[in-house]
């Protein structure tokens, strides 16, 4: 059992600037500078929890070369490696495209590094290398389109290593599992029209990008049914979420049977994000990691590979990553000293909303369960 750590000091000097969360200060209107929500922190201490627990020695350390132009190309349009490109040789750096997306100077380069990192961490699974893998990237990557980055995403990461492994290392059908609080759009835009990959995507109910990820988003011509939804209603937890696991998930890997399997690890769906409104713990993590794991078993040889994405508590973020990877390591043994108040938190339990919209998403998919069933 070895499981591959991607993980570069570069990562963290991706500056996003001092902005006020998510815009440029502006003492006019009020807004005061701070720190953006996608700042260094949330990383690098999850990196550090990593080393210190001594989680590290249980991993095989990856080393991530760049995402090279023609990786990006599989997935981004000329025009928006480009941009991305120039803006990055600017002192001033630029934007990824929403302008809430800032980068500094050498941009380009820290995002090719971090799309790269993914691409590494796939080819070492795949080559046998190791059996499943964890790449601690950042900028993230699931919100951004062939054309523009967004939503703090500059390439998509995911993307670009699926269509890599497709390309170059002879994988055909990959499923994408997305937990992110946020709609994984970019992900699902990329491959809408693509029957060889499915990308399921479980977020909070039109959080963001505004009016994305409904149900009825399910792809299209050769990949219908290829997308799939599931935007859980705020204050969903820990049986919201294996709920839709059981009921959508799993269900969905089991029947399209992938040669490999991508997970969109966001943990700002955690009880203590800033910028979601679910309440999940290391344990909803740990356990969400364990089903991945085992569909991955049945499925695919335990291929399985996680890209980080969004999680913005930097005192939270480092326990629940810590529990996946220590979960992909054969773990329980490193632990969450917030676990005993956050899974005490009330609406842990599954609630009658959550279980309307897992059973509506089931339903236009034509997964039909035991658990439905009854
Ligand atoms: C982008 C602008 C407002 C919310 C923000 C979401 C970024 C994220 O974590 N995406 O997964
Ligand atoms: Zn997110």
């Amino acid at each position: 059992m070895a499981t591959g750590y991607v993980y570069h000091e570069v990562f963290a000097w991706h500056d996003t600037g001092t902005g006020a969360g998510l815009f440029a200060s502006d003492p006019a209107a009020g807004v005061q500078p701070f720190m953006h929500f996608e700042n260094a922190d949330t990383k690098r201490r999850m990196h550090e929890l990593i080393v210190v627990s001594g989680l590290i020695d249980r991993l095989t350390r990856l080393r991530p070369e760049p995402a090279t132009e023609e990786d990006l190309l599989r997935v981004h349009t000329p025009g928006h490696v480009a941009r991305i490109r120039e803006e990055s040789a600017d002192p001033r750096g630029g934007d990824a495209g929403d302008g809430f997306s800032p980068f500094g100077r050498g941009g380009y380069e820290i995002a090719a590094l971090a799309a790269g990192g993914m691409i590494e961490a796939v080819a070492a699974v795949v080559r046998g290398d190791v059996d499943n893998a964890y790449a601690l990237i950042r900028p993230p990557g699931h919100h951004a389109i062939p054309s523009t980055g967004m939503g703090f995403c500059v390439f998509n990461n995911i993307a670009i290593a699926a269509r890599h492994a497709q390309a170059r290392l002879g994988v055909k059908r990959i499923a994408v599992v997305d937990w992110d609080v946020h709609h994984g759009n970019g992900t699902q835009a990329c491959f809408w029209d693509d029957p060889s990959v499915l990308t399921i995507s479980l977020h909070q109910d039109n959080n963001f990008p505004p009016n994305s990820g409904a149900i009825e988003e399910r792809g299209e011509g050769a990949g219908d049914g290829t997308a799939i939804n599931v935007p859980l209603p705020p204050g969903s937890g820990h049986g919201g979420y294996l709920h839709a696991f059981d009921e959508v998930v799993m269900p969905a890997l089991e029947r399209f049977a992938p040669d490999l399997i991508l997970v969109a690890c966001g943990f700002d769906a955690s009880a203590l994000d800033p910028l979601g409104a679910q309440i999940l713990s290391s344990a909803t993590y740990r356990e969400m990691t364990q089903r991945v794991m085992r569909a991955a078993e049945r499925l695919c040889g335990g291929r399985v590979v996680f890209s980080h994405e969004g999680g913005y508590s930097p005192q939270y973020v480092p326990f629940c990553g810590a529990a996946v990877i220590d979960t992909l390591a054969g773990g329980p043994e490193v632990g969450d000293p917030f676990l005993p108040i956050v899974s005490g938190f009330g609406g842990q339990g599954l609630k009658e909303q959550e279980r309307a919209v897992v059973a509506e998403a089931a339903r236009q998919h034509g997964l039909i369960t035991e658990g439905a069933a009854r």
